[in-house]
């Protein structure tokens, strides 16, 4: 039989354009081309989808230069299925500079290595749901949620999960009473840290240690979203867990579970940030499996699939939790896009619990193809 053909999708316009370049090359390294047909498609700062003048594997942070997508004189179009199609298949059309039209033939899954722009997660699996063709990963509900850190609590806490103390600001709240908002944000414990409500990476995030900084961090963090959430610091160790589907109908997997350690020593006042995580030199490191009592593992892995649940996610999510010196497990976020190098989080606490970085993404592959299109 014929190879599934997988389309998988880079770049983006996003401020982890190079980050998801970097990601590709570790998935198309690993890809089982036994199994499965790949092809390349990169999106460019601008937004043209097109077939790489680059070979994405060569991308890396390491090289010197910036991995990205550069702009080519053709461009790709995703024509959806059932629209003409003889197959009943999405498929790939190309456009030269000449405005000729090539046929790329059809497509079986989409792997989207992609954030949306801020604020806009889901937007590419609403694209693909519209094209008609199964993609790996959460479906529009959740990968929006997954962003949003407002509404992440909310489904968390209807759960019955715990999460730490936080107030939200609104753009219209802010607008008509910043002082009730003020007043509001102070009633937490310091320090406490003022984050976009949804942002991809880290930026726009300021440690407030003294009320008098709240303010201009507020502003700092509506200059990436207009909604801004204001979270209580919680003193805790960082544990994440691996959660990942089965095609069979069976409760979703979690892994071993990883933690995150930070050397205090190097910079005081560091959190896990931008820099931290994708930079060499950086002064965390990773820990598989956490040392923690067999109990508490427990609970926080069934914890991990409850919020997989909560949150309505597919195919695969990172969950992190803060466990506390006093022994509480506090979930901090739901991941439905998780860094996916092979030396990331997510592969590290699956390649522990027993599935290669190849066995990871042929499962996540088989997920979306088991999956009808449609009512997710
Ligand atoms: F397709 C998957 F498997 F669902 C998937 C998609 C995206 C896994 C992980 C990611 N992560 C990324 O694309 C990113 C971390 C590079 C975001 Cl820019």
């Amino acid at each position: 039989a014929a190879r599934p053909r997988v389309v998988v999708l880079y770049g983006g316009q996003s401020s982890e354009h190079a980050v998801s370049c970097v990601t590709a090359a570790g998935v198309l390294e690993a890809f089982d081309t036994s199994r499965y047909e790949v092809i390349e498609v990169g999106i460019t700062t601008e937004g043209q989808w097109t077939r790489p003048a680059i070979d994405p594997r060569t991308h890396s942070f390491a090289s010197g230069k910036a991995p990205g997508v550069t702009p080519t004189g053709h461009s790709i179009q995703l024509i959806p299925a059932r629209n003409g199609t003889p197959d009943g298949k999405a498929h790939l059309v190309e456009i030269g500079t000449n405005g000729a039209a090539t046929e790329l033939g059809p497509v079986d899954v989409i792997l989207p290595l992609l954030h949306g722009p801020f604020g806009e997660d889901g937007t590419i699996q609403g694209l693909l749901e519209l094209a008609r063709v199964p993609y790996v990963g959460a479906g529009v509900l959740a990968s929006a949620v997954g962003m949003d850190k407002h509404f992440m609590k909310l489904a968390f806490e209807s759960a019955g999960l715990h999460v730490g103390p936080w107030v939200t600001v609104t753009r219209r709240e802010w607008t008509t009473d910043p002082q009730e908002a003020l007043n509001r944000a102070q009633s937490l414990r310091l320090p406490v840290f003022v984050k976009p409500a949804r942002a991809g990476s880290s930026v726009g995030i300021t440690r407030v240690d003294e009320w008098s900084q709240l303010d201009e961090a507020i502003s700092t963090a509506q200059r990436h979203d207009p909604k801004v959430i204001i979270e209580q610091g919680i003193d805790g160790r960082e544990i994440e867990c691996g959660v990942l589907d089965t095609t069979d109908g069976s409760p979703a997997q979690a892994s071993l579970l990883g933690e995150i350690v930070v050397d205090h020593q190097v910079e005081p006042t560091a959190f896990y940030d931008y820099t931290a995580k994708y930079s060499s030199d950086a002064t965390t490191g990773l820990h598989c499996p956490a040392d923690l009592p067999e109990a508490v593992s427990e609970d926080i892995r069934r914890q991990a699939v409850l919020a997989f649940e909560a949150v309505g996610s597919e195919g695969l999510s990172r969950v992190d939790f803060f466990y506390t010196t006093g022994g509480e497990i506090i979930i901090n976020e739901i991941n439905t896009m998780p860094g996916f190098t092979p030396i990331s989080m997510f592969p590290q606490v699956w390649k522990a619990t027993g599935l290669s970085f190849q066995e990871l993404i042929n499962q996540l592959i088989e997920l979306a193809l088991a999956r009808p299109v449609g009512l997710r």
